[in-house]
């Protein structure tokens, strides 16, 4: 069984599409970050980086319980596990591979990144926000180039990559961009949310509640380490 640490985030909601995708049983354990919960001893344990996703499969390699954090390894542990949602080709497992790391390295972090500046940074800092908002759209438009002429990302196949990229590549109006501007990528999505592994994955992440609204100054502060909590 798979225990999975979770909230709603997009990175959060990759595992819950591969689970579901792969019809997975797991265990929700959810990790309010608004509620500072990532930085208990336990979880700590689990993801020193004190971040969700997370998953403990008490059944890893060697039947033996195992962890794994970072959403792109979870998705390629999952995929091994089940070889499901990776292609056999060797050129387009590569091709796969290549563009999970894009979503790793640039789309998730540059789009994590303008949403902090965009949300939360407080007045006078338009440079921030102003910067991430170039660099997102940037890689959304490398996306849409991507997706002129190939059905997923990888190429013929629906991967992790896809989903890897999708909770981000759907949230184009929460990170004020226009999604008209970009059809590819918007046909791209509207096929993603029709599947049923995506639309039973977003139902689930619908149903968990945290304290994002109810937050005291001093847990956001922890959380964005920032004020007494900056480290210099
Ligand atoms: N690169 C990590 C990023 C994970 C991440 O940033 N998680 C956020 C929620 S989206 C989190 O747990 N933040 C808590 C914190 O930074 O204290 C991944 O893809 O798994």
């Amino acid at each position: 069984m798979i225990d999975f640490y979770a909230l709603t985030s997009p990175n959060v909601q990759k595992i819950f599409i591969m689970l579901e995708e792969c019809e997975l049983p797991y265990n929700l354990k959810t990790v309010d970050v608004w509620a500072n919960e990532q930085f208990t001893p336990e979880f700590t344990k689990i993801n020193p980086l004190q971040k969700v996703p997370a998953i403990v499969d008490s059944e890893g390699p060697g039947g033996k319980p195992y962890t794994v954090i970072e959403s792109g390894a979870i998705l390629l542990y999952l995929a091994d596990k089940t070889g499901k949602f990776v292609p056999k080709d060797k050129t387009a497992y590569f091709d796969m591979t290549q563009w999970l790391m894009v979503q790793m390295a640039n789309l998730g972090p540059m789009c994590g990144q303008l949403v902090h500046f965009s949300k939360f940074a407080g007045p006078g800092q338009e440079y921030g926000a102003s910067r991430y908002r170039t660099m997102v759209n940037k890689i959304f438009d490398v996306y849409e180039q991507r997706l002129t002429g190939r059905p997923f990302i990888a190429g013929d196949e629906y991967t992790i990559a896809d989903m890897a990229a999708f909770p981000w590549l759907r949230n184009a109006a929460f990170l004020g961009l226009d999604a008209a501007k970009r059809p590819h990528v918007k046909a791209w999505v509207e096929k993603l949310e029709a599947r049923d592994g995506v639309k039973r994955a977003l139902a689930k992440v619908a149903t968990i509640t945290s304290a994002r609204d109810t937050a005291t100054d001093d847990q956001k502060d922890r959380y964005f380490g920032r004020g007494k909590y900056a480290v210099a």
